[in-house]
């Protein structure tokens, strides 16, 4: 888990820093994870390669959680053909099933029935998946939530609803957007097991995932966790918001203390080499960084193709 924490840091770092280059050779819009990692990784760790799993736009943690390959994310967000969407779709729409990722969407809140419907799949195949829909406190102001809840719970689907409840929807903070903060209380409605757990506790989040990755295993249905957790970068792109008053330095700064690949460096105590660990994961993002910029954009008669079933 630490070692895809730090992965994923390096990379979003990498993005964030190409961004604010002069070249700023990045195109497609980026929604960057850093401070959440551990939602992703405890969660994903606790999941089998074939289990599915939906995200949101803001999902290259949620890729290289579930074991996506590093040098077609690279290549996705220089919209490249050999990308994990086949540069069609950037940052936010990636694609992987060979690893579960049946997709990410742009559209606040779309993870949440995809997921259930996934899961409905599973419970018709009887092939004992576990379907993940990753989501914002955002999505949760989306009606497609509560039917998609509601039809779960009803039906005792495998489906486990990670929101990752960050405290803002864009620039919004969420008091200003919901009439119930707790997200678990409205989820407990439905009659499922609702956790609200520290988001930044990567150890916390895989061992309530598990929980939850039995029930769904065993047939007994839906399970909800919140993570509170906190996205250190603005909404979109490479920097944090403060200047233009959507939020404090001091609250920022409150949550970079927690930050959740320190507190589970504390828990490593036996192992104090990390520098060579850091470097491998910066070199190897380097060179996938590398490919690329160096490959192909996709043929411009492939453009329609995956527009329509064809
Ligand atoms: C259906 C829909 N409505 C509005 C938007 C514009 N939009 C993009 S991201 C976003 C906020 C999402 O907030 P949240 O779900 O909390 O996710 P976070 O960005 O905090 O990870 C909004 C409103 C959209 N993409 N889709
Ligand atoms: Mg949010």
């Amino acid at each position: 888990m630490y070692w895809t924490m730090i992965l994923i840091r390096r990379f979003e770092e990498k993005i964030a820093s190409i961004l604010r280059s002069p070249e700023k050779d990045i195109k497609t819009p980026c929604h960057l994870y850093i401070g959440q990692e551990a939602v992703a990784v405890g969660v994903c760790a606790a999941l089998k390669k074939t289990d599915y799993i939906f995200g949101t736009h803001r999902s290259h943690g949620c890729y290289l959680a579930k074991g996506g390959n590093l040098r077609q994310l690279a290549a996705e967000i220089y919209c490249r053909a050999n990308g994990c969407s086949g540069g069609n779709g950037g940052s936010m729409h990636l694609i992987a099933p060979e690893i579960g990722l049946l997709g990410t969407s742009a559209i606040v809140g779309a993870s949440i029935p995809l997921a259930v419907g996934a899961a409905l799949a599973c419970k018709i195949k009887r092939d004992h998946r576990v379907a993940v829909a990753f989501f914002g406190d955002g999505a949760t102001n989306e009606g497609g939530f509560y039917e998609s809840l509601n039809l779960a719970s009803l039906y005792k689907l495998s489906v486990i609803f990670v929101c990752e409840n960050n405290l803002y929807s864009t620039h919004l903070p969420i008091e200003k957007c919901l009439a119930n903060t707790n997200i678990s209380q409205i989820a407990k409605s439905f009659k499922m097991p609702a956790h609200r757990i520290d988001g930044n506790d990567a150890v916390k989040v895989y061992q309530t995932a598990r929980v939850a990755v039995s029930r769904a295993r065993r047939g007994q249905g839906p399970s909800f966790i919140e993570c509170l957790t906190y996205r250190w970068l603005g909404h979109v792109g490479p920097n944090d918001d403060i200047d233009k008053g959507l939020r404090s330095q001091a609250e920022l700064d409150s949550w970079r203390e927690k930050c959740p690949i320190n507190k589970l460096e504390k828990l490593l105590v036996g192992n104090k080499n990390f520098c060579s660990l850091h470097q491998q994961i910066d070199q190897t993002i380097e060179t996938a960084f590398k490919i690329a910029r160096q490959s192909p954009y996709p043929d411009i008669k492939e453009l329609t193709k995956k527009v329509f079933k064809e």
